[in-house]
């Protein structure tokens, strides 16, 4: 998987060398660019950002240099000019072979481990990092013929920039990439991959400063630790997030093994 990431902050994606992420890109699973967008400014000053028509705090993003990086990213993928790939309502059995453009905002669609899932599958992502108000509404309407493009949030809070958000994007998509994570069966019983969280973990020793490990773990039967493990999710995502826990379906409900 390619991975282009255009900010005013390039330092901050330097994390992305450390760890599974950092491994996975000497591996050549993953490879990831980092762009200063202030190099395809043209003024002296190298300005990215100017007061917001109509109005209001704070500046926004001016379009030029944006539309000028991510012509470079494209430039560099070797793909076509704008408009190069299928348009929405265009033959949906053709597969659309243009970039996704992720742009962090807190405005945007919740980021999901689904959309993880979904991300990771494909062939080159982009990340436009906005800082200040946000980029000019026109980059992302004009992007749209070379890109899909996807506002992206993180959850309902606010960050000063998209930049820590693409580092919890780069994170969550590039460890679902095959080969990135040794052992794809830690992928399994993770967080949020059934829709419920995961069960506690404990490990030696079995007292620790009075405080023992719950007995069924160290019983030896898989099908009771398999219920125990079960009712932990369930019941930690009743009480943590009653959100997921609405959205669960019946046969979820339901303790693992019933004949135990
Ligand atoms: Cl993706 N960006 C910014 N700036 N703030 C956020 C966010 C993203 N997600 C939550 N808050």
């Amino acid at each position: 998987m390619r991975i282009d990431v255009v900010s005013i902050f390039p330092e901050y994606l330097d994390a992305l060398e450390l760890s599974l992420i950092g491994k996975a890109r000497q591996d050549g699973l993953l490879e990831l660019n980092v762009r200063n967008l202030r190099d395809f400014t043209t003024d002296r000053h190298r300005t990215v950002d100017d007061t917001p028509y109509g109005g209001g705090a704070g500046m926004v993003m001016k379009p030029e240099p944006w539309a000028l990086a991510l012509e470079a990213v494209l430039a560099s993928a070797g793909a076509g000019a704008p408009s190069g790939g299928p348009g929405p309502g265009s033959d949906s059995a053709i597969e659309d072979r243009r970039p996704v453009l992720i742009v962090p905002s807190p405005a945007g669609e919740v980021f999901t481990q689904s959309i993880a899932h979904e991300l990771a599958a494909e062939q080159h992502l982009v990340f436009a990092c906005g800082r200040y108000e946000g980029i000019d509404e026109r980059v992302l309407e004009w992007a749209a013929g070379s890109f899909r493009v996807r506002p992206m949030s993180l959850g309902d809070y606010v960050l000063n920039g998209g930049e820590v958000a693409v580092l919890a994007m780069v994170e969550a998509i590039g460890r679902l990439v095959p080969g990135v994570v040794g052992n794809p069966e830690s992928l399994v019983e993770e967080s949020h991959s059934d829709g419920l969280l995961e069960y506690p973990v404990y490990t030696k020793p079995s007292v620790w400063r009075g405080r023992a490990v719950p007995e069924v773990l160290l019983s030896g039967n898989h099908a009771r630790i398999a219920r125990f493990r079960r009712d932990e999710q369930l019941r930690r995502t009743a009480l943590r997030r009653p959100d997921l826990a609405g959205a669960l379906a019946p046969e979820q409900l339901t303790a693992s093994d019933q004949s135990i």
